[in-house]
């Protein structure tokens, strides 16, 4: 049983951020890997990385770009695997450009475009996980557990800090 994650992203420079995406799925046990493809930089890297996807065995791919985000889209493009979009907040605009380059897909090929940032990417970890666990009761469990330990940690009145 257990399912495989992809994370990728176009730069090292996503990495910060993409790092809360593996956090998580550490955090659950799901097994993942993260490379990086630029869609710009490593065209040819990125095309083999989503057409070989599946035959390496990933289930889900999350994809982080940042400004011009084309990233999530093109792999979209090239695998019948799901693919989670996270705009990374770009310097310029901040992420308002990688969103908008990542949620307006056109029909008929699908980006699960989160929130900017690293908020994003700890959600498209746990949307991840949650994808796997439709086929995996433990994952399941995990899950389950996971959420309910952040609903116990809410106080129920506030301290004075
Ligand atoms: C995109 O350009 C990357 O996804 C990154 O968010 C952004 C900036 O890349 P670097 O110039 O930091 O490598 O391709």
């Amino acid at each position: 049983m257990g399912g495989k994650v992809a994370i990728v992203m176009g730069s090292q420079s996503d990495w910060p951020t993409m790092q809360c995406a593996a956090q998580v799925l550490d955090e659950l046990e799901v097994e993942h890997e993260a490379r990086i493809v630029s869609a710009h930089r490593t065209p040819d890297r990125m095309a083999a990385f989503a057409k070989g996807a599946e035959g390496e065995g990933f289930d889900v791919i999350i994809a982080g770009a940042g400004g011009a985000a084309h990233l999530p889209g093109m792999i979209a493009a090239m695998t019948h695997l799901p693919v989670l979009g996270v705009p990374v907040q770009s310097k310029a605009l901040n992420g308002q450009d990688s969103l908008l380059s990542i949620v307006q897909m056109p029909a008929g090929i699908p980006v699960g475009t989160l929130a900017i940032g690293e908020a994003g990417a700890t959600n498209a970890g746990l949307l991840a996980a949650a994808i796997l666990a439709l086929s995996d009761e433990e994952l399941s469990d995990r899950l389950q557990d996971w959420r309910a330990a952040r609903s116990a940690a809410v106080a129920e009145r506030p301290s004075d800090a």
